[in-house]
């Protein structure tokens, strides 16, 4: 029988727990409940079902066994994670493309609202790739670029170009081990054929293909989405945000945006200040119009124009459980399709909005970059018009939120530690050497209804803390910490520790950066680049004391996420179950799972491991940092 969970063991965040009891006044069931009712197959949860042809699907279940065709427990496991790892690469990449397209757009002056507003970015980018700058129009240098990102997706040959960002050993590790990324499609497309009935049947030599598909996301898909997302709508810096149900606000129009891209949210942002708009709001009644964001999205937004997160990928059905939102507008990843059965329950209309992605039951109205003010313009009137549906007995907004500062990209990062004459990382290269700063955890990713939400998240974030261990977050797992306070200069440093908290005074940083969303984990890697380049941390990314880790990780983007940064030379801990374990009996001979760990850490530095329990993780992470102080001496 499943096991019925006590409201308290599904959410840490006391806003999520009041919309879980109101759930269940109203007989609604959530991704909490559903989680409970659907008890997690054992055998496909441990990667040792293969279903890749019509001679299965084949259930392993002991050392020994094999499929139909005789496929080994360890070639279906690396065959699955490889599948999963191009699904996650595939994801991140193909919203890098849409950028690329959309920067091409603007600079034929064909995408109607959009414009160059970072111009610094623009030439920096230019520069890495010998684009020629000087006396030439942002228009031309952006034309060039994207015409440049364009072609590594199609790219047949060679090798792509934005992993010449990476540190030199890196980049020699990557031709050594033949996996630098030859097109971003190219290796997608080979994952799938390799893993076919009857193609690569060795779990290494499948797994390092993995490994090259993901550096194709890492150094080319998710690379690209940031670059082109900050030359167009502006590089982060500090401003002042707002997370949690709380932002909903009753006497207002709330629209919740979810998803990934920021093509379209910007867009909704601009025409949500259009004074047209406004008063379209207010003649409906409302006194104007609250945007508020989930998942990715809420960050890309939040990141650059401090419009409020409602919440992480859990909260997206709790948002619509308030009553109180008039459209949930959708693009692309991590939206439920439970959304639609349950906005039925109020008046809320869910939207969809990308050619990709369509929800029975919604309504689609389609995004098209050349038309975009137009198109955003027209979803915000038809939230407007849903006003007069709220039915205000149906009503209930927790008032629970918490400020934040958001905004600490790289180049901001640099700057603040170094100010605009001498930006470095020095000074925080500096405190590590010291020892005030004992090393840098990346705490990232997502939420999983089968744990508590976001309780693995802050119980690591705040041992870590009090570790001096300074934290860098993305993703849902940033939004975990906002929603804590954790991202607020004085309120987050109470519980950190003495060194830590010091660097941050000085600095005038909060002890928690939020960095960006999902496919900004590459401003991550290039933070490390930049301190091995400034010296003193030895001469690749493998030697800095720094963990990434995903506690409570569920999408295959995360997957793609920890093989890139292992191929970084990261070490990357995983929180819930194992993708390629997980039966007790499996678990000691499991080829696969010791290769993630001992096999790529021989080859490139880094590994991946799966450890359920938070003190463990805590344990390891620190134990690496130590591991690598040492060696640096
Ligand atoms: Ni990342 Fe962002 Fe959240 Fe997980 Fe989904 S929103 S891209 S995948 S759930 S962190």
């Amino acid at each position: 029988m499943p096991k019925k969970r006590e409201i308290k063991e599904y959410s840490t965040d006391p806003a999520a727990q009041q919309m879980l009891i109101r759930a269940e006044e109203l007989g609604i069931g959530t991704a909490f409940t559903r989680a409970d009712n659907m008890v997690a197959c054992n055998i496909g949860g441990a990667g040792m079902c293969c279903k890749q042809c019509g001679m299965g699907p084949c259930r392993l279940t002991k050392s020994g066994d094999v499929g139909v065709c005789g496929a080994t427990i360890d070639t279906i496991q690396a065959r699955n994670l490889t599948r999963a790892i191009a699904a996650g690469s595939a994801a991140h990449s193909d919203h890098g493309r849409d950028m690329a397209f959309l920067l091409k757009a603007t600079a034929m002056g064909e995408a109607q609202g959009y414009s160059i507003r970072d111009l610094a970015k623009l030439r920096m980018v230019a520069g890495y790739y010998n684009i020629k700058v000087d006396g030439r129009k942002p228009e031309e240098v952006a034309n060039d670029l994207a015409d440049l990102y364009i072609s590594q997706f199609g790219q047949q040959r060679g090798e792509i170009v934005p992993a010449i960002r990476a540190p030199k050993k890196r980049q020699q590790i990557w031709r050594e081990q033949n996996v630098w990324p030859r097109g971003v499609d190219r290796e997608v497309v080979e994952a799938l054929h390799r893993t076919h009935i009857g193609d690569d049947q060795d779990p290494a030599h499948i797994l390092n293909h993995a490994i090259r598909t993901a550096i194709s996301d890492g150094c080319g898909g998710s690379m690209i989405a940031t670059d082109i997302s900050d030359i167009l709508f502006g590089t982060p810096a500090p401003i002042l945000g707002q997370a949690n149900l709380g932002v909903i606000k009753e006497d207002m129009v709330n629209i919740v945006v979810h998803g990934h891209e920021p093509s379209m949210s910007e867009m909704l942002v601009a025409a949500s200040q259009d004074p047209e708009i406004i008063a379209y709001a207010k003649a409906a009644g409302a006194n104007g119009i609250q945007l508020s964001g989930i998942c990715c999205t809420a960050n890309e937004i939040l990141m650059r124009q401090g419009i409020p997160a409602a919440g992480n990928f859990l909260h997206q059905e709790l948002a619509i459980l308030t009553g109180a939102v008039e459209a949930m507008v959708v693009d692309v990843q991590c939206i439920m399709q439970a959304l639609v059965g349950l906005a039925q329950n109020f008046h809320t209309a869910i939207i969809t909005t990308s050619p990709k992605v369509k929800i029975k039951g919604a309504t689609h109205i389609e995004f098209d970059e050349h038309h975009a003010l137009t198109i955003a313009k027209q979803i915000l009137r038809v939230a407007i018009d849903n006003f007069k549906n709220r039915d205000n007995n149906k009503t209930r907004i927790p008032q629970i939120k918490e400020d934040l500062i958001p905004g600490f990209s790289h180049e901001y990062i640099n700057y603040m530690l170094g100010g605009s004459y001498r930006a470095s990382f020095r000074p925080l290269n500096d405190a590590i050497m010291t020892g005030r700063i004992r090393g840098v955890a990346a705490i990232v990713g997502c939420n999983n209804p089968r744990s508590s939400q976001d309780y693995l998240h802050n119980v690591v974030v705040k041992e870590l803390l009090k570790q001096d261990v300074l934290v860098v977050q993305t993703g849902c797992g940033a939004i975990s910490s906002a929603k804590l306070g954790l991202m607020l200069g004085e309120a987050g440093l109470s519980e950190v520790g003495n060194g830590l908290r010091e660097i941050c005074e000085t600095v005038g940083i909060p002890p928690v950066l939020h960095m960006g969303s999902c496919v900004d984990n590459t401003r991550i890697l290039t933070v490390l680049t930049q301190m091995v380049e400034d010296g003193g941390l030895g001469d690749d990314i493998d030697q800095v004391p720094a963990v990434g880790l995903a506690p409570e990780w569920m999408s295959e983007k995360a997957l793609a996420i920890a093989a890139y940064v292992v191929a970084s030379g990261g070490y990357v801990i995983f929180g819930g179950s194992s993708p390629v374990s997980g039966m007790e009996r499996v678990n000691d001979s499991s080829e696969v799972l010791h290769y993630l760990s001992e096999g790529w850490e021989k080859l490139y530095g880094g590994k991946l491991e799966f450890i359920p329990d938070p003190a463990e993780m805590i344990r390891k992470t620190l134990e690496h940092i130590d591991k690598k102080r040492a060696a640096l001496g």
